[in-house]
């Protein structure tokens, strides 16, 4: 494939991959119009089916292929738009029996029938024991990496790929490998990133609607959607829901380059947001049964269910754990005449609430430092900064000051990421955590630099992974971070107002 050089790399996202008017040669694809129960266009691999059925093209539905769909006709005709329907295996003659799928889109139904694979099983119920195998293994993981780490090794003994791996996106839609199952064929991947592009928007959009995507060949020979004369001029038919929907060259030729033969991706699919892939890889060509497909679309399902509940107890468990530190400083300050002075009495707990690497605690003038600290006048320069641009704010965030403020330049070592508190504007006290420069080593599967450069759509020869530094960021604060520090100055201020009615009833 020679692929165009001068396009760029937006170009990836734009190329219309529902619409490739062709599919993989895997079976056969018929385009019906609903209205009329009419063949209007065709897609038929192998010739010697349409020897023995004759062009289905401009044929009613029930007459086409032998009757095999006859008996499918209601089902179809109740199917609601945007969904789907297996219609179970079809025997098509010599050709053998076809597992069947239907959708219903806006404008027609498709209809699609995949080729029998030999050896292939009989039914779901056959892979129902290594399913539920998966399901009591996945229930004792502690982690989500180690219930991705199970998930790759329970798909690839199902689907039999060289290589498994769990690809997790981030939010600018990079990826991460964060699990991986293989033998000796093809290489690690493990711990890899990758560039957003090499997964480009609209890729992403159809993975999400549609949970598996199998390439059984990257070397495949397409089949042509044909159509009749009188439709030449409609707009190419969308072939979103397809199964056997044809692959976008560059994608192929990505393939090729990888050494990958065969590609099969599960949708990971989390609060309705795409998490991530499993991605799973052979040297050679490989069809994956329907069955199989099906069974590894469900590990799939229950993957993503459990890393959501995953997340959600490690969540809870952390703001345990910070509720606990803050009852403790609390505790210190409620017994403290200078309860400003008493924060700072307790460095480990203040700065474990929000896991800082420093704090500084700036009242009345007075600065303490804890922890890794930038200067003192450093930070006397920050809170000037803060009250004169946010001083409106009760809480104020950054996991890259000198983005912000280029004098941090000058400290961003300790402090490329602040999280602060304003506790009185009168008085110019604050609390502020500190988190260093985290000069993160990242391994890349491709520079994504030379994508801005002249091969721009060719996806890159090698994967050399790469280091990429990421230069004056901290790691980003979280919720619980900057939920625990405006829950401590919400105590604190409290604190104040009480002192100053102590002090108000004194003095009357
Ligand atoms: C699709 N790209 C994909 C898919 C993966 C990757 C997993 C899903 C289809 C599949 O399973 O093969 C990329 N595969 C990876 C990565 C890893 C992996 C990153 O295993 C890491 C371990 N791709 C490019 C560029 C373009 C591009 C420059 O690199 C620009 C046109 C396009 N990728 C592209 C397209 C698809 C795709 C169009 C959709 C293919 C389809 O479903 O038709």
């Amino acid at each position: 494939t020679v692929l165009d050089p001068t396009l760029d790399l937006s170009a990836c996202a734009r190329e219309p991959i529902h619409t490739p008017g062709a599919i993989q040669p895997y079976g056969l694809l018929l385009v019906v119009d609903p209205s009329r129960w009419v063949v209007i266009e065709r897609a038929v691999a192998d010739p010697a089916l349409v020897e023995a059925f004759g062009d289905p093209l401009g044929q009613p539905l029930d007459q086409v292929l032998g009757g095999a769909l006859a008996h499918a006709q209601a089902t179809l005709a109740a199917l609601a738009p945007d969904t789907s329907a297996f219609l179970g295996a079809l025997k098509l003659g010599e050709a053998g029996p076809h597992h069947t799928l239907a959708h219903r889109s806006t404008h027609c139904l498709l209809v699609e029938m995949e080729a029998p694979i030999a050896g292939e099983p009989g039914s779901l119920e056959d892979l129902y024991p290594a399913i539920r195998q998966f399901m009591a293994e996945i229930e004792k993981a502690t982690s989500v990496a180690e219930q991705c780490a199970i998930a790759s090794e329970h798909v690839r003994t199902l689907a039999q790929f060289d290589r498994t791996l769990v690809y997790q996106f981030d939010k600018e839609w990079n990826g991460v490998v964060v699990a991986e199952d293989r033998n000796e064929i093809l290489p690690s991947y493990m711990d890899l990133r990758f560039p957003e592009s090499d997964i480009p928007a609209q890729a992403r959009a159809l993975y999400q609607r549609n949970r598996v995507r199998l390439i059984a060949d990257c070397d495949y020979v397409p089949v042509p959607l044909l159509r009749d004369g009188a439709r030449a001029d409609e707009p190419p038919t969308d072939l979103s829901a397809s199964v056997l929907r044809s692959v976008s060259p560059v994608h192929l030729q990505y393939m090729r380059n990888m050494g990958t033969g065969a590609s099969m991706s599960v949708s990971l699919i989390r609060e309705g947001q795409l998490w991530g892939l499993i991605s799973c890889h052979n040297r050679a060509a490989r069809r994956v049964p329907y069955h199989v497909r099906t069974a590894c679309e469900f590990i799939g399902q229950i993957l993503s269910l459990q890393i959501a509940l995953k997340e959600r107890a490690l969540a809870v468990e952390e703001r345990i754990a910070r509720r606990a530190i803050q009852v403790r400083l609390l505790a210190r300050m409620a017994g403290d005449e200078d309860f400003m002075a008493a924060l700072g009495r307790d460095p480990e707990s203040l700065l474990a609430l929000t896991g800082a690497g420093g704090a500084a605690i700036v009242h009345r003038g007075v600065c303490v430092m804890l922890g890794d600290c930038p200067s003192q006048s450093q930070i006397l320069d920050l809170v000037h900064w803060l009250t004169l641009h946010h001083g409106d704010q009760d809480v104020f965030w950054t996991e890259k000051l000198p983005a912000a403020w280029q004098e941090a330049d000058a400290f961003c070592g300790p402090a490329s990421g602040v999280l602060a508190i304003s506790i009185s504007q009168l008085h110019d006290s604050f609390v502020l955590w500190f988190r260093p420069e985290v000069v993160r080593t990242v391994r890349w599967g491709g520079d994504p630099r030379h994508k801005a450069q002249a091969q721009v759509l060719t996806p890159r020869m090698s994967f050399e992974a790469w280091k990429q530094t990421v230069r004056q960021q901290s790691l980003p604060w979280q919720e619980v971070d900057r939920d625990s520090a405006l829950e401590l100055r919400t105590a604190i201020v409290d604190i104040v107002l009480r002192k100053a009615e102590e002090m108000a009833e004194l003095n009357e």
